[in-house]
């Protein structure tokens, strides 16, 4: 059973892999309630008027993690994204060039090497991506080089990398604040979040790609239909963004590394301005796009995310756990954590080749970290 209480308290005796907290957001016509309300009553507008948006085809059952997680691949070191292709599997490694390539249960094996990769601070091989055109197949990477990040893709076939082709080079880059997710999105665009590389007047800089969403075509050209013209901007105000994922009506969503205080879950919109460093979290400034839902940084920190039949997936980094979220039919945005702590940090989730939820671990040392496979169920309450 699903338990809604106070935001940071933990259940004592929960069962493993059962949701420990869940966080109720209140919406602007609900009054008080007894939920408990971890985001900020400011600028719930946008918030609802983002609900409102999704709940037209949100299902009347959540999907919740089912079970204990299976380890599928372990040895791995910082493992940062990872991606389908068919049966094969293919994951990032931060402080490696190499990319493994991988089947559940097996050892993973070399796929080939990214040139040009320099790992330091929170930088080095990050996000990965895949697009099929025509008979090819693409891998797309996002990795730090000695001057800034770059997106390059490969060819793949048969478990094996072509030569790196230069999709988009310069990108701002840091000790941290590399920001680092790429992914294709349902209009066919590539979309890549960039830190502002702890350069946070960047993120209100229309000329600076730091601190900000970006849009290109699979060859790295502007697309004629960006926001601002002549730019990959897509939307800005961003602090350090590591997870993107679209929902089934085409809906962008976002999360987004805050600084001391909030971390964030953002709807997308061209142009939009996520308000960093005016604003951090929930601010209900007019002139600013505030966050749907916000954490405490320690509960969250969030890294990876994607959405399956109606529910976020959200890789909580710092807080050590799995978060999903949904949003109700009434317009409600609801988040629930599960296996808080045991796991250590989780870096990405994806869904997996064997139709289970995948997530990355990420421990502080670096080292042994493992791709965890789980079912998804129906929620048992709706
Ligand atoms: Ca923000």
């Amino acid at each position: 059973m699903k338990r809604r209480i106070f935001a940071g308290y933990a259940a004592p005796n929960a069962p493993e892999g059962s949701p420990r907290t869940t966080h109720r957001a209140t919406g602007l016509t609900r009054g008080v309630t007894t939920a408990i309300a971890i985001t900020a009553i400011g600028s719930l507008a946008a918030a609802f008027s983002s609900a409102v948006h999704a709940q037209s085809t949100a299902p009347a059952r959540a999907l919740i993690p089912d079970g204990t997680p299976v380890e599928i691949v372990s040895g791995l070191r910082i493992p940062w994204s990872a991606v389908t292709i068919g049966q094969d599997g293919l994951v990032s490694q931060r402080g490696s060039a190499e990319i493994l390539r991988f089947r559940p249960g097996d050892t993973p094996q070399s796929a080939g090497t990214v040139p040009d990769v320099v790992a330091r601070g929170d930088g080095g091989m990050l996000g990965l991506a895949t697009r099929t055109e025509g008979g090819n197949v693409w891998l797309y990477a996002y990795h730090s080089t000695s001057a800034g990040n770059r997106i390059v893709r490969m060819p793949y076939a048969e478990g094996m990398l072509g030569d790196a082709e230069i999709i988009l080079d310069g990108l701002p880059g840091g000790r941290a604040h590399n920001g680092g997710r790429i992914a294709f999105g349902p209009d066919g665009m590539l979309y890549a979040t960039v830190g502002e590389t702890r350069n946070p007047e960047l993120s209100q800089d229309l000329q600076s790609l730091a601190g900000k969403i970006l849009r290109m075509m699979p060859e790295g050209d502007i697309p004629d239909d960006n926001p601002f013209d002549g730019s990959y901007v897509y939307s800005f105000g961003h602090r350090n963004p590591q997870g993107i994922t679209w929902d089934e009506t085409g809906q962008m969503w976002a999360t987004e590394f805050g600084n001391n205080t909030w971390d964030e879950f953002n709807r997308i919109v061209p142009g939009g301005n996520y308000g960093w460093p005016v604003v951090e979290g929930q601010g209900g400034n007019p002139d600013y796009i505030d966050p749907v839902l916000q954490w405490p940084t320690d509960q969250m920190g969030p890294s990876g995310l994607t959405y399956i039949d109606g529910t976020f997936f959200i890789a909580g980094l710092t807080g050590q756990r799995l978060w999903t979220v949904n949003i109700a039919a009434d317009g409600t945005p609801e988040a629930t954590d599960y296996y808080t702590g045991e796991y250590a940090r989780i870096r990405d989730v994806l869904p997996g080749s064997d139709g289970n939820l995948w997530f990355l671990t990420n421990t502080r040392g670096g080292n042994n970290n493992r791709i965890m496979s789980v079912s998804l169920a129906p929620s048992p309450t709706p």
